[in-house]
């Protein structure tokens, strides 16, 4: 039989870099900890990119209990980043890769009194991935770590920490049939296999057919069925899985069990404030019932190998997963061998999950790597292997913005995606809609999807004049509906994801009023605050549960004659009461506007069949500043709208390409240009040899680009002079 214990419980830490017999030596003085733990929490959330990266000790003696059993293995299942296993002061083995999960045995090594150590390590390195991206690389021992013992005679434990069981279910539609083929690795003579009320006693590998198959059919019904293996000896494993087809197509996007599935969702990293990503089973549940609460129907776990119990609720919830490695931003010529290791083992150990769709190469890998030969290479071998271990699913990657569209990196995966920031980081949002235009026009035969887009709010920050950068939730919510409208006009999308779900830790940024934070989730980190556009994707994607919600509640001392009241809602029609009279109704989708006069403090409440949604908001004579993050914008902003421009001359609101091909306004503005790329070193190199940059930055308004580059109010009025005075 075989008996897994838990043992989490009674490590001793020690967050110090030192030979195995010291830290056993000094173990009694180390923290007493209980798994999961990172040694991160704090400080990889406060900012200033200085959590600790280093080696840290966890001990713990095993008892006589815990060892009992023919044969015991060790099972981790998330060791951040590299993990060297001791027993008794032996080294057992040394693994590489902090989100997979791995096994050693320790049956030959054990002795009457026996410890376990630890050596866990999040030093940074040039082969073993990730090493450069935003997010915090927690270290620690954050997922559970287990004793197995089993007979003689069981089922394979060892390799790249596979379950020994794998199911392949191949749907017939038409025939409402599955052939499901089930393989075992064991070192018995043979193995009963049990399908669906079925048992067959094979070596290896038998095949069973299901009829009148239950499909597993996303959100709607998420049915899964249970393989079981059993040796002679009692080893047993079993694994659930779904019947089910997924398809893309080029133009009409992707498909469920052959009828049209758009899959819109978010992205999501393991990872909660306070506790970094060392969840509970608990937190993961949370997790996932605001995202059931969202309605979204695809999740990309970015950007590593979530944990188990997680690809286990997606399968129970009905989730289209994309699972990745944390092959990103930044190519390491010493890191192949370290992609492939951890892709079979995210294959292996995620291969029997129904919710899984595509295996993603990378993340933006060529945001900080040229193109070359060996990063070709490099996703070359890790294509094949995804298709020599699973001939059932296609691989995708996620492209950087500025990776041009023809690079012969976008024919290696079967289906691709971009993550594009345009109207955040860089350009307009309208750009946005260009690029897929553009894309799906030269290859109409691709299948393409839009992996990441966001906006960073910070809930504290509000404006009736949203704009980039300005980190106000209204913002957020502009930004989210245009890219909403965009997705819908574009049906070929063969999936979207919003970047992200919720804010996450990124200890290495410092902007919009936090340390630490990356803040384009739709929720808080702490999950306590869920910002107005969470409610734009509930109202769009939400079918089931009809609600109105007022946007702009924490928007409540507004400095202006008239203000704008949005309500966002699944229901096809809303009234709007102030102060207790019903002022007007909208019909609708989605997103309802109305304009109301601001005389005081107003009690507004938004309704629509049959719910309700109330708000205080109240006239006030000066701005509040407190809503303000970047002041100097601000005024910039306040001013260029005030001013009076002449139409027929240029001004720093017409684009960068409009101005440049003039013969008298265009060296003005390259040579300030010149001035600016002087000032900023290699980033300005990258941006003068890149092509698609420069032609992204031609779309620009000159405000828009100024601002971004950080120009002050006093350059932007004295360039805007000058341009005022040369006719177009
Ligand atoms: C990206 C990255 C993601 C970042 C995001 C951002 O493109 O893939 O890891 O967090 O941009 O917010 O800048």
């Amino acid at each position: 039989m075989r008996k897994i214990t838990n043992i989490n419980a009674g490590w001793r830490f020690l967050k110090a870099a030192m030979p195995p017999a010291t830290a056993i030596h000094f173990a009694p003085q180390g923290e007493a900890v209980s798994l999961p733990h990172t040694w991160n929490a704090v400080d990889g959330q406060d900012g200033g990119n200085d959590y600790h990266r280093g080696f840290c000790w966890y001990v713990r003696e095993l008892t006589a209990e815990e060892t009992r059993g023919e044969r015991l293995f060790l099972e981790v299942n998330g060791a951040a980043h590299t993990c060297h296993v001791y027993l008794n002061g032996e080294l057992l083995t040394k693994h590489e890769g902090g989100y997979s999960a791995f096994r050693v045995e320790l049956t030959e090594h054990l002795r009457g009194k026996n410890v376990l150590s630890l050596c866990v390590s999040n030093e940074d390195n040039d082969s073993v991935y990730p090493q450069k991206a935003d997010f915090t690389f927690y270290g620690g021992l954050y997922r559970d770590v287990n004793l197995i013992s089993v007979p003689a005679e069981h089922f394979e434990l060892l390799k790249d920490g596979t379950p020994g069981i794998k199911v392949t279910p191949v749907v017939d539609l038409e025939k409402k049939t599955a052939t499901v083929r089930v393989e075992t690795w064991h070192n018995a003579e043979s193995v009963d296999i049990t399908v669906n009320g079925e048992t067959k006693t094979v070596e290896r590998t038998a095949e069973f057919v299901i009829e009148n198959v239950h499909l597993w059919d996303g959100l709607d019904d998420p049915f899964l069925y249970t393989a079981t293996a059993k040796l002679p000896s009692g080893d047993e494993v079993s694994t659930r899985f779904g019947c089910r087809v997924f398809a893309c197509d080029p133009e009409k996007g992707f498909f469920l069990n052959g009828r049209s599935y758009p899959l819109r969702g978010v992205s999501r990293h393991q990872d909660l404030k306070g506790k970094g990503n060392a969840l509970s089973y608990e937190d993961h549940k949370a997790d996932m019932a605001i995202i059931r609460e969202l309605g979204a129907n695809t999740l990309r776990l970015a950007h590593y190998q979530h944990a188990q119990e997680f690809y286990d609720l997606c399968d129970e919830n009905g989730l289209v997963v994309w699972a990745e490695i944390p092959y990103i931003t930044m190519h390491m010529p010493n890191g192949r061998q370290n992609t492939l290791d951890q892709m079979r083992e995210l294959i292996t150990q995620c291969y029997n999950h129904p919710c899984i769709a595509v295996w993603g190469l990378s993340n933006e890998i060529t945001a900080a790597s040229a193109v070359n030969e060996d990063l070709l290479e490099n996703h070359r071998a890790l294509n094949e292997l995804c298709h020599r271990m699973d001939k059932t699913r296609p691989t995708t990657m996620a492209d950087v913005f500025m990776l041009e569209i023809d690079s012969p990196i976008l024919e290696i995966p079967d289906i691709n995606s971009y993550n594009l920031y345009f109207g955040w980081y860089l350009g307009e949002l309208e750009q946005t809609d260009e690029f897929f235009d553009e894309y799906h026009a030269k290859y109409p035969n691709r299948v393409i999807g839009f992996s990441e887009y966001g906006a960073d709010a910070n809930p504290a920050f509000h404006s009736s004049r949203p704009e980039k950068g300005d980190y106000t939730e209204e913002y957020q919510a502009l930004y989210h509906e245009h890219m909403l409208q965009m997705i819908e006009a574009r049906p070929y999308l063969w999936a979207t994801h919003v970047w992200n779900l919720f804010d996450f830790a990124a200890d290495g940024r410092d902007e919009g009023g936090k340390h630490g934070e990356n803040q384009k989730g739709l929720v808080t980190f702490d999950r306590s605050l869920r910002k107005d556009a969470f409610w734009l994707y509930k109202a769009a994607w939400n079918r089931t549960e009809p609600f109105v919600h007022l946007c702009g509640k924490r928007y409540e001392n507004r400095a202006e004659d008239e203000t704008e009241i949005k309500v966002y809602s699944n229901c096809g029609e809303v009234t709007l009461c102030v102060d207790g009279t019903p002022v007007g109704t909208v019909k609708g989708k989605t997103v309802f506007r109305f304009r109301i006069p601001l005389l005081g403090e107003h009690l507004i409440r938004a309704e629509a069949d049959g719910c309700g949604d109330t708000m205080v908001i109240r006239r006030v004579s000066e701005p509040d500043e407190s809503y303000i993050f970047n002041k100097a914008a601000a005024n910039v902003t306040n001013w260029f709208d005030a001013d009076e421009l002449d139409p027929a001359c240029f001004s720093v609101s017409d684009t960068l390409g409009e101005i440049r091909q003039h013969p008298q306004a265009g060296p003005i503005v390259e040579a300030m240009m010149a001035k600016g790329a002087s000032e900023r070193g290699d980033v300005a190199d990258a941006v003068k040899d890149n092509p698609a940059l420069q032609r992204m930055m031609g779309r620009m308004t000159m405000l828009s680009l100024l601002k971004q580059g950080g120009a002050d109010e006093e350059s932007i009025k004295q360039l805007n002079r000058v341009l005022q005075g040369i006719r177009k």
